[in-house]
C-alpha cells in the first residue's frame, strides 16, 4: 500500500474500514513506520538488516489467514534463558512445537548463575524461563508461553482474538501462574494455607478438581484443539506427578501421556536430557 495512503488510515481510525481495506491485502506488513511511533521504544521490534520492512521470517503469511492480525512481529532476535531440568524444560517444548527460531543461553544452577548480576539484568527474580525478543523481556511462564504462541501463529497454539477458545486459553494459562503453583508450594512446603474465602487461589483441593473437571472434558484442556496451554500443563504435571506433589489420578496421567507423546515435545525432552548431561560431566 502506498505510504501516503497507509499513514492516512492509520492517522484516521474507522477500524472497520482500515480492518477492511488492510485486510483485504495480502500480504499484511511485518511492521510499518507508524507501528514504531506506536510502540514505545523498550517495546518496539526490532529493526532489522533489511528495514523495519522485512519480510516475515516464515512463508507467505498474509492478512487472509490471520483476520484478526494487524500486524504481525519481527521474529528475529529471540533468545531463550533456559535451565535443563527446570521448568524451563516447558517453554522449550513450546518453542520446538512452534518451530521457533531463536538463540539459546543455557544457565549453570550448580555455579549459581542464575544470581550472579549479568542474569539478574535479564531476570530480578533469578528465575527461568525467561525471553527477550529485541528490546522485550518476558518473564513468568503464563506470559512467555502467551507471547511465544503469539508470535507463530501458523503453529495454531493460541486461538486467535476473536475465536471462541480465545477467553478460556487465557484463563487455563493464567491459572496455571496465579491458582496452580502457589498452592503447589504450600503443599510441597506443607503450609497451613490461608481461608479460602482469604486465599486468592482457593485451597488446594479446590484448584485440583477445578483442573481435573476440565481435564476430564479432554482430550486436551480445551476440548478437541491442542494449544500451548497444553503444553504449560502436560510438562507441569509430569514433572509435579512425578514429585508427588500432584496425585497421578488416571485422568491426569491419560493427559499427560497424550500431550508428551507429541514428536515436537519428545523432541524437546531428549534434547533437554542431552543437555542436562553435558552440563553434569
Ligand atoms: N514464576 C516463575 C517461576 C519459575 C521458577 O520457579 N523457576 C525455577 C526453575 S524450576 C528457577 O529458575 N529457580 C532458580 C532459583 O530460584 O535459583 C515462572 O512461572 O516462570
Amino acid at each position: 500500500m502506498k505510504p501516503f495512503l497507509h499513514r492516512v488510515l492509520m492517522a484516521w481510525r474507522p477500524l472497520y474500514l482500515r480492518g477492511l481495506l488492510l485486510d483485504g491485502l495480502p500480504p499484511l506488513p511485518v511492521t510499518t513506520p507508524s507501528d514504531a511511533a506506536r510502540y514505545p521504544r523498550s517495546h518496539r521490534p526490532p529493526a532489522t538488516a533489511a528495514g523495519r520492512h522485512a519480510a516475515p521470517a516464515v512463508g507467505t503469511v498474509s492478512a487472509l489467514d490471520f483476520p484478526n492480525r494487524r500486524f504481525l512481529m519481527n521474529r528475529s532476535d529471540l533468545t531463550f534463558f533456559h535451565a535443563p531440568n527446570t521448568r524451563s524444560g516447558g517453554t522449550r517444548a513450546l518453542l520446538e512445537e512452534l518451530g521457533a527460531d531463536y538463540r539459546m543461553h543455557v544457565l549453570d544452577f550448580k555455579t549459581g548463575e542464575q544470581r550472579q548480576s549479568d542474569y539478574l539484568a535479564i531476570n530480578p527474580m533469578g528465575k527461568v524461563p525467561a525471553i527477550r525478543h529485541g528490546e522485550a523481556l518476558v518473564t513468568e511462564q503464563p506470559a512467555v508461553f502467551l507471547y511465544l504462541a503469539d508470535l507463530y501463529p501458523e503453529a495454531k497454539l493460541a486461538p486467535s482474538i476473536g475465536d471462541p477458545l480465545r477467553g478460556p486459553y487465557l484463563r487455563w494459562l493464567v491459572f496455571y501462574g496465579s491458582c496452580f503453583e502457589p498452592a503447589l508450594i504450600d503443599k510441597a512446603m506443607q503450609r497451613t494455607p490461608a481461608a479460602p474465602s482469604t486465599s486468592p487461589y482457593g485451597d488446594y483441593d479446590t484448584m485440583l478438581k477445578t483442573l481435573t473437571d476440565q481435564l476430564a472434558r479432554g482430550p486436551y484442556l480445551l476440548g478437541e484443539t491442542f494449544t500451548a496451554a497444553d503444553v504449560l500443563w502436560g510438562t507441569a504435571l509430569n514433572w509435579t506427578t512425578k514429585f508427588k506433589l500432584v496425585p497421578e489420578l488416571p485422568v491426569i496421567r491419560a493427559y499427560v501421556e497424550r500431550v508428551l507423546a507429541r514428536p515436537a515435545m519428545r523432541r524437546a525432552a531428549e534434547k533437554d536430557a542431552e543437555l542436562a548431561a553435558a552440563q553434569a560431566a
